[in-house]
């Protein structure tokens, strides 16, 4: 069953008033009040919605969150039963130094349809579009998942670009692909567009690897998943108590690696507003009453997949 196309309008508001809010924070080197201000802005849009909607990821698992938490219901409590998946401001180091990036997301799908993922590291690895099924594979090993793109994509790995997120845990992975002489595209924060990046014509990404936000997972599997891209994920424990809030959230199988299907069922509406300038869409423009913002959208069912710009009162 679709989701109804009137639906993808309002939630393009959600994440516009979300990267407004979180706007008014660039460069003051204030990561809670730039958060806090994404998430007020949102929620105050998603609760004038005609749906009896639900958060299943957002900021914070059960109560610990004042507000956006897992469990919150949201809209005006009429019409369709819709799950959302939000990260207000993903990109809270790029909003306090102003620098590029940052994004406002979500992702919505019909009640029971996106993983409930808890709010603990997960594995990741994607590619873009286009090659066989099951090409690659969380349980190969580099090299090999390297090869077989390197392969499909009729290349040498060497031509290759592969995008990583700069953290120590990674070192064996760039390790790895140094020596397979790939291109590695590094960055700091925010994997939601990193791991978009392999869908993007205008990138040079080829594949994604590596380790980031559960949350971060499932809303980037929302865009793949409108764009036929393909993803494997696994969720990654540091410790009993994270399995134990798994366990509790509905996760059965701890070890379970997820392909997009897995994660995103059905109809999704994926939408990702500039905070700051980025790859992906630009940053808010202040106009003094108004403001201007970029949009990145997707509605898997009428296949959606555009940029748009609006300009907002305030
Ligand atoms: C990850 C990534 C996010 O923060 O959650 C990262 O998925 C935190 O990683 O996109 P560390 O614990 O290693 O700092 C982001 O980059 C931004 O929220």
């Amino acid at each position: 069953m679709a989701i109804d196309k009137k639906y993808i309008d309002p939630f393009i508001l959600a994440t516009e008033r979300a990267a407004y809010g979180a706007s008014l924070f660039k460069g003051k080197e204030d990561k809670m009040a730039a958060d806090q201000s994404a998430v007020d802005e949102m929620r105050n849009q998603l609760n004038k919605i005609n749906m009896k909607g639900r958060i299943v990821i957002g900021e914070g698992e059960l109560d610990e969150a004042p507000m956006l938490y897992i469990g919150e219901k949201v809209g005006n409590n009429s019409e369709e039963e819709l799950d959302i998946a939000v990260d207000p401001l993903e990109g809270t180091n790029f909003t306090a130094k102003n620098l590029p990036n940052a994004l406002s997301v979500l992702a919505v799908a019909k009640k029971g349809n996106l993983l409930h993922a808890p709010d603990i590291y997960m594995e990741k690895i994607a590619i873009g579009a286009g090659f066989p099924e099951n090409l690659i594979d969380l349980d190969f090993d580099v090299q090999k998942n390297i090869e077989r793109l390197a392969d499909a994509k009729k290349i040498t790995p060497d031509k290759l670009t592969a995008c990583v997120l700069k953290r120590p845990r990674h070192d064996q992975i760039v390790n790895s692909l140094n020596s397979l002489g790939v291109k590695i595209s590094f960055i700091t924060d925010g994997d939601v567009s990193g791991v978009i990046s392999v869908a993007d014509p205008n990138s040079d990404i080829d594949i994604y690897f590596g380790i980031g936000g559960g949350p971060e997972g499932v809303l980037a599997a929302a865009a793949l998943s409108c764009l036929n891209c393909q993803m494997q994920t696994r969720l990654s424990f540091q410790n009993e108590d994270e399995k134990n809030r798994s366990r509790n959230m509905g996760i059965n199988d701890l070890n379970q690696k997820y392909n997009i299907d897995d994660m995103i069922k059905g109809d999704v509406i994926f939408c990702a507003t500039g905070v700051t300038d980025g790859d992906l869409v630009k940053g808010i423009k202040d106009h003094g009453d108004s403001f201007e913002a970029e949009t990145y959208v997707l509605h898997k069912s009428s296949n959606t997949n555009k940029k748009i710009i609006h300009k907002i009162k305030k």
